[in-house]
């Protein structure tokens, strides 16, 4: 790859060793970034010779440590990958590298009138390489599936150098398994995602975001449901708390949206190709409050009350961050017992919560207990299991859940999954020790 891109500087490669909750971190053996595919396949053979782990990284935007080496290990950089290729209009379609951040391609996409319609706060940073690996959930999610429901196809290096590549784009090609998606959501675990191939969707250029103001999220269930029945131009339904508003109120320096406090707010995103501001209209009379903007800046600011969540929650100390989903209808069960069992615990932690309300996805974040007390963790698993949910909704396993794995699957689940794992990456250099949890000594 060149000299100048192999980083041994201490210095330098820690700047790919922490990641964004100040949770994880390490001291890299060295850091690499290959430019494309060819020397991927040549850094992962010299890795697989010398048998160091390797550790796959993109935007490093995660949240559950995938992407962040420990000691000893080499960073494998995939930023330099930012090829984009040509626009495939008759497909709709475009092949990246995979590199290349979400924030540009939809940048490149926008003079086409198409966007990728998969979206996130940490949009700026995370690449889309890294987004197929973790299967990025994001707002837009329950509207228009994660992030593998617009790959097309892959090229990837396996832990071998070994190179498969499919990325022509056939939306039907029943030929054998589907080795390729496979990779999808795996973390880094089975290969290196280098090229990635997308369905796009065309931009709707009316636009129209509520910010709205609600007593509980019962009633937030209220709209969400009138939303699914007369919104059609629905595009994404988020909510977040009073608690976690007035902290990013003071974190942002922004002013309070409403005249009063309220214990609820929604965020819902509309797009169609007419002004879809008068279906927005149905709530009135279901909110206590509502404010609503139809031009860019405006929405951009209305958004940043519930953007602005995560990135204030990090400010306030290292948080236990719980990416969970329930069945969206018991929601309000949920969050009530989570109240409950966090004060039982930690009578003094501030709860911080938010998410996507479509997909029942919540953020729970705990502020208060050292994070080695996992005490509250694993009652929120525990809770989001025992109610038919998910121990990890968007953000994957990486090495903060691969503890409780077995809370979520079972033993069959997780010897296949093993089974996977010894088959794409039998010497286990590829992230070692994400997502799978140890085996039971005995
Ligand atoms: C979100 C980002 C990370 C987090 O804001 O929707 O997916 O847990 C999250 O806050
Ligand atoms: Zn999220």
């Amino acid at each position: 790859v060149g000299a100048d891109q192999v980083v041994t500087d201490a210095a330098v490669a820690a700047s790919f060793a922490h990641d964004l909750t100040g949770r994880f971190s390490g001291r890299p053996l060295l850091v690499v970034r290959p430019a494309h595919t060819g020397e991927v396949s040549a850094v992962l053979r010299s890795c697989a010779r010398a048998a160091v782990a390797v550790i796959p990284q993109g935007g490093h935007s995660g949240m559950a440590g995938g992407g962040t080496p420990r000691d000893g290990e080499v960073v494998l950089s995939l930023r330099r990958l930012q090829g984009i290729e040509p626009l495939d209009q008759t497909a709709q379609q475009i092949t990246v590298g995979a590199g290349v951040t979400l924030e540009a391609l939809q940048e490149h996409l926008r003079p086409f009138a198409l966007a990728l319609p998969v979206d996130h706060g940490a949009r700026s940073a995370a690449t889309i390489g890294g987004m197929a690996a973790t299967n990025a959930g994001g707002a837009l999610a329950f509207r228009h599936g994660m992030m593998r429901a617009h790959v097309r196809g892959l090229e990837v290096v396996l832990a071998d150098g070994r190179v498969i590549s499919r990325l022509s784009g056939l939306l039907k090609d029943n030929s054998g398994y589907d080795l390729t998606s496979l990779l999808i959501g795996s973390e880094g675990t089975l290969g290196v995602i280098t090229r990635v191939r997308l369905g796009l969707e065309r931009l709707l250029p009316r636009r129209a975001t509520a910010l709205l103001a609600l007593p509980d999220i019962g009633q937030a269930l209220e709209v969400l449901r009138l939303a699914h029945e007369s919104v059609p131009s629905l595009q994404a339904i988020d909510f977040f708390e009073l608690r976690g508003l007035r902290r990013v109120c003071a974190h942002l320096n922004l002013p309070a949206p409403f005249r009063r406090d309220h214990e609820v707010y929604l965020i819902v995103d509309c797009a169609a190709r007419s002004d879809p501001s008068e279906e927005l209209e149905v709530f009135v009379g279901v909110v206590e409050d509502a404010l609503v903007a139809t031009d860019l800046a405006s929405r951009r600011r209305l958004w940043l009350y519930r953007d602005g969540q995560n990135e204030t929650v990090n400010a306030l100390g290292v948080p236990h961050k719980l990416d969970v989903a329930v069945p969206v209808s018991l929601l309000p069960r949920f969050l009530g017992e989570l109240r409950v069992r966090v004060a039982e615990i930690a009578p003094a932690a501030e709860l911080i919560v938010y998410g996507h309300l479509g997909d029942g996805n919540v953020h729970v974040n705990i502020l208060g207990p050292p994070v080695e007390d996992v005490r509250v963790d694993v009652a929120v698993l525990e809770l989001a299991t025992a109610l038919g949910g998910s121990i990890s909704a968007e953000h994957g396993i990486g090495l903060a859940k691969r503890g409780w794995l077995p809370l979520a699957r079972t033993e069959t689940e997780l010897a296949l999954m093993r089974a996977l794992k010894d088959a794409f990456d039998p010497a286990g250099l590829l992230n070692p020790d994400r997502i799978l949890p140890d085996l039971d000594p005995g």
